[in-house]
């Protein structure tokens, strides 16, 4: 039986006797390592963890089961989350497993059709709203602060405490925190919550080292690189289009402590991350994951030497919620042919055997 995040690491997540232990199989994702980008990059030991690997297809879900486990142990029968996306999908998906009320608000028109799909299979009451990610989370913090439901965004600190376990897997896998710790940051719960989990680690003895902090927005959506919110913010990395992020103070804290860095990458930069992994590394993830690889390529472009380090690229998520976004920009048309042997011989331009075995 999946005992999903609570089993590993319950001495270090804020349970009580009372916390109903749910799970959707969480957690546990694999550390893969890189075959191709390491040697382009240059790079001792490169690793991917694979967030994608969880029950709705990304790392939201580590700190949602603990969100909606603490939302059940406090009585609450309802939670809201606003979303560009993937937060939307794990809210349903746990609301429809722990039988809670689920409500959520998407900025209209910049939702991956699967997440939303996801979000209406699981029977949450989706509203679109007329406006931004910002403008979303605005609107339901008003209305978890009037009503008894329970928010379930990133400012819930239950969210935090469950995603600071990927930085307790990636420290068991590897026997230490890696060098550098590449992850795409919107409104920053994620980098948060992995600097919490490898600052905990290390005091407790688990980790000798903590890595830097190397966290990727996306050049349209980029305010905590210029230092300012962003009121339009714009990306084809939908997940990450976030101009104000919650957790602001938290991404600070982790990039200047660790002695790493938040920049930004181009949508250009993305794109070619992400047609990378999926066609040098088989690792089909969505843009926003790409950023933080863009990141990893962008800082070696500029002169980092990763010779003798070790890396790790946070995939949060994977490519298959925007199956249209991959086949827009495969750039090779898909061909029919009909069952004629010759023909499909043809289309695949193979070279003619002069024997042909009986
Ligand atoms: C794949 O779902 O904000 O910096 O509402 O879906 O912790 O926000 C998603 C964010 C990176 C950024 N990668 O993480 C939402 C939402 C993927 C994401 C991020 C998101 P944070």
């Amino acid at each position: 039986m999946s005992r999903g995040v609570w089993y590993r690491y319950r001495d270090l997540l804020p349970l009580t006797d009372a916390t109903p232990l749910i799970s959707l199989g969480e957690g546990d994702t694999p550390l893969v390592r890189s075959r191709y980008l390491a040697v382009e990059v240059g790079c001792k030991e490169l690793y991917y963890k694979l967030e994608g690997c969880n029950p709705t297809g990304s790392f939201k879900d580590r700190g949602m089961v603990v969100a909606v486990a603490k939302a059940l142990e406090s009585g609450s029968t309802a939670i809201i989350c606003a979303s560009t996306g993937n937060t939307s999908a794990s809210a349903a998906a746990y609301g429809a497993h722990s039988g809670l009320r689920t409500i959520v608000l998407v900025p209209r028109g910049s939702v991956a059709t699967g997440k939303l799909a996801q979000a209406i299979a699981h029977g949450a009451q989706v509203l679109t709203v007329d406006g931004n990610f910002d403008q979303a989370l605005e609107l339901v913090r008003a209305l978890s602060a009037t009503y008894p439901i329970t928010l379930v965004n990133s400012l819930n600190p239950h969210r935090l405490q469950g995603q600071k376990t990927a930085a307790f897997e990636i420290v068991d896998d590897l026997g230490g925190a890696p060098d550098y710790l590449f992850i795409p940051v919107g409104n920053a719960g994620n980098i948060t919550a992995y600097w919490m989990g490898f600052c905990q680690y290390h005091e407790l003895g688990k980790s000798p080292n903590r890595p830097a902090m190397m966290g990727f927005q996306a050049a349209g959506a980029a305010p905590l690189v210029r230092g300012a919110p962003i009121s339009e913010p714009q990306t084809i990395a939908t997940a990450i289009r976030i101009g104000k992020p919650a957790n602001w103070q938290g991404a600070v804290a982790a990039r200047d402590e660790s002695g790493g860095a938040i920049d930004a990458v181009t949508d250009e930069e993305i794109l070619a991350a992400y047609k990378l992994m999926a066609s040098r590394e088989g690792i089909f993830c969505e843009p926003a994951s790409a950023a933080c690889v863009a990141g990893l390529l962008k800082c070696a472009r500029g002169g980092v030497d990763f010779r003798s380090k070790r890396v790790v690229c946070v995939i949060t998520g994977t490519g298959l919620k925007e199956p249209e976004l991959a086949v827009r920009h495969a750039g090779v048309p898909l061909q029919n042919v009909s069952r004629d042997l010759g023909e499909v011989e043809r289309a695949l331009r193979l070279a003619v055997p002069l024997f042909r075995e009986r």
